[in-house]
């Protein structure tokens, strides 16, 4: 295996030019395009892409071993409940194995579903539950029962109105050439298309002509990896692939001093609409949510005339005294201050709703989940990106 890199970084074009589209590309981009027609077509319909899940990193073609990214899914899986509740389309673009909407109430280790149903043997000679042709029925266990039920309830309704397409990825580069295709096809949504990107993508990833063919063996004694840095596709997909659609990034960091300058440095390097910060620790319960202001010089369409990449929609606050006092807004000083303030950072946690909140608790106890309240803050979002275009 070759395992030295003296070329240029992939650009995202060539990219796509040298690495080759995995298998089952055609299908699953068919699949995507249609169920964007199909809802495209429902006047006033919003559909958004979750992806979710880390992706993975083969080491051989015949892979034996990868390197993986982590994230079980929660976030994305749990997002997309939300959305659906909220009356979107949602195409859930996920790691094969990892958490799904509904499913993921019952997931194998964590709570599983054998242990909410009982046997009720009808039969009075019947000793074993297990033969076949007993009489048996499966019952869920009382108890269990209310939780099951809206979830249940909500799975059959997306079921009967076809909101949900799942689609799986594996390796970084199965996500990459499937965010692209969906991208495309969502582009034609305009601004009723939402990219909600919770998925953990490597950084990294080894090109094809440097992936061992069979098992690398051991008899080296060390293993030594260089691998290319994957192309910053967010660039491209907010400025080409999709210039009208409301995109929601995610920063995952570790060292909490970090998030929101990193947070802020993504948003001003590819001028999407939000980045949502978490902690790797305090995911669950915490996020923050960064965006810039509009740029007052903008016409409202979101094209700002010093930075054509602007594209928020947040008003900043001397516009919205101004407004709340019916004075006109001096956009020199607006301006000026916005030169100050340009981001602004709204924190999200669970204790907030201790002050008299709405919140469902779909949770596993009927807790409540970071995500309703991510999701309905991002649905007032969108709706505010949708309504100034008008
Ligand atoms: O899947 P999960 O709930 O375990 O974790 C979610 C998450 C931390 C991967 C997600 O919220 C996130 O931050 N995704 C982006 C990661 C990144 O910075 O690449």
């Amino acid at each position: 295996m070759a395992t030295s890199s003296s070329s240029q970084p992939f650009s995202t074009e060539s990219y796509f030019q040298t690495q080759k589209p995995p298998a089952g590309l055609e299908e699953k981009s068919e699949k995507m395009r249609e169920f964007v027609e199909k809802w495209k077509a429902v006047d006033g319909k919003k559909v958004v892409l979750v992806t979710s899940g880390g992706t993975t990193v083969p080491l051989e073609s015949n892979t034996v071993r990868f390197l993986d990214n982590f994230s079980a899914g929660t976030r994305g899986a749990t997002s997309a409940e939300y959305f659906l509740s909220q009356g979107y389309a949602v195409i859930f673009l996920h790691r094969l194995h990892s958490l799904r909407p509904f499913s993921r109430h019952y997931s194998h280790s964590l709570n599983p579903f054998l242990d909410l149903l009982s046997i009720q043997d009808s039969s009075p000679t019947s000793s074993s539950a297990s033969g076949s042709g007993s009489s048996s029925t499966i019952n869920v266990s009382p108890e269990y029962t209310k939780t099951l039920l809206p979830i249940l309830k909500q799975y059959h309704e997306t079921i009967k109105l076809g909101s949900l397409l799942s689609i799986e990825f594996q390796t970084v580069n199965d996500y990459l050439w499937l965010l692209k295709s969906v991208t495309e096809s969502m582009s034609s949504l305009n601004r009723y298309g939402m990219f909600y990107l919770a998925a953990a993508v490597s950084d990294f990833f080894l090109p094809e002509e440097k992936v061992a063919e069979h098992k690398i063996q051991s008899n080296k004694g060390t293993l030594s990896l260089e691998m290319d840095q994957v192309p910053k596709v967010l660039k491209p997909l907010v400025q080409e692939w999709t210039p009208e659609g409301y995109i929601v990034s995610f920063k995952l960091e570790t060292d909490q001093a970090l998030l929101i300058p990193k947070s802020r440095a993504a948003l001003s390097r590819y001028g999407h609409q939000l980045v949502i910060g978490n902690d790797l620790h305090r995911r669950k319960f915490e996020v923050v949510f960064v965006e810039r202001y509009l740029d007052q010089s903008s016409n409202g369409n979101g094209k700002g005339k010093g930075d054509d990449r602007l594209k928020g929609t947040i008003t900043p606050p001397i516009i919205e005294s101004a407004q709340q006092n019916g004075s006109d807004v001096d956009l020199n000083s607006a301006n000026a201050q916005l030169k100050k303030e340009e981001y602004k950072e709204t924190w999200l946690r669970l204790d907030q709703l201790k002050n008299g909140d709405t919140a469902n608790g779909k949770g596993k106890n009927g807790e409540v989940e970071i995500e309703e309240l991510i999701i309905k803050e991002l649905v007032d979002r969108h709706q505010r990106w949708i309504d100034a275009k008008q």
